[in-house]
């Protein structure tokens, strides 16, 4: 029998000390439904010591997201109040382990939403679309991981920054997103690799987080995904994406 209270145990410690832990699915022992219960196991470890739920995360929506860490699915995490780093703000190099940055865009919920929706009912539910940053951070030693594991561990969320709101009729379809580290391109994409349009990211949060029995309520963020893989980050790195239509958002790791 896996101990999947266990499991939560140590990748929540491992997350809060900065400390890499030895994946647990070379073999894909660790089914994606045990590593989902594993994942609300440990993020309600998270709730219990005072962080609000903020909403949710969809990862590898992107082909180059896939191909940089070997997973071909479409994930999804959760996030809360405590991984939200104010826009323009300073985030400490020493909570994470080996962060990434990517450029993403992201969506806050005006209405709940959950199971099978087309794009307009989706976009219907939607308050306001920003660019974003998420700071990845798997808790595995060297960011490898099989599927379970990646689930399992929230998807890697960390840390994430919203840029300014844009009302939910600004189009999204194919936006030019760079990112910049010290004011230098360090990637360059296309909105368009989320999924062939960042909204079906957000048809495909409805699906799979209605599936788990739960839904994306009013208030909710939702990342959609990053645009490009991800870039590796040191202290003192000066992060900021630029996405058409959308502006810039920006932080610095210190
Ligand atoms: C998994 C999380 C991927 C995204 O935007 O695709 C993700 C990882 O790469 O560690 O957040
Ligand atoms: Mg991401």
């Amino acid at each position: 029998m896996i101990d999947l209270h266990r499991i939560a145990a140590t990748l929540d410690e491992a997350a809060q000390t900065a400390t890499p832990v030895p994946q647990f699915s070379g073999a894909d022992t660790l089914g994606v439904e045990a590593a989902y219960a594993v994942q609300a196991l440990s993020i309600a470890r998270r709730h219990a010591r005072g962080e609000a739920h903020a909403g949710f995360k969809m990862g590898l929506t992107s082909k180059a997201k896939m191909a940089q860490v070997g997973v071909s699915e479409v994930i999804w995490g959760r996030l809360t109040d405590a991984m939200r780093v104010e826009e323009g703000g300073e985030v400490a190099r020493a909570r994470f382990i080996h962060p990434r940055a990517e450029p993403e865009v992201a969506f806050l919920m005006k209405r709940d939403l959950a199971g099978e929706v087309g794009p307009a009912e989706a976009m219907a539910a939607v308050e306001a679309v920003f660019p974003a940053i998420e700071i990845i951070d798997s808790r595995y030693r060297d960011f490898k991981f099989a599927l379970g594991d990646v689930v399992a561990d929230n998807t890697s969320a960390s840390a994430f920054v919203l840029g300014p709101p844009s009302k939910p009729d600004v189009d999204v379809a194919n936006l030019g997103m760079a990112l910049e580290v010290d004011g230098l391109p360090a990637v360059l994409g296309s909105s368009a690799a989320i999924l062939g349009h960042p909204v079906r990211a957000l048809v495909a949060a409805a699906r799979m987080i209605g599936a788990a029995g739960l839904s994306l309520r009013a208030g909710d963020i939702l990342l959609a995904g990053a645009a490009t893989e991800a870039v590796p980050l040191v202290a003192g790195a000066r992060v900021r994406v630029v996405a058409q239509n959308l502006g810039s958002v920006a932080f610095t790791m210190v």
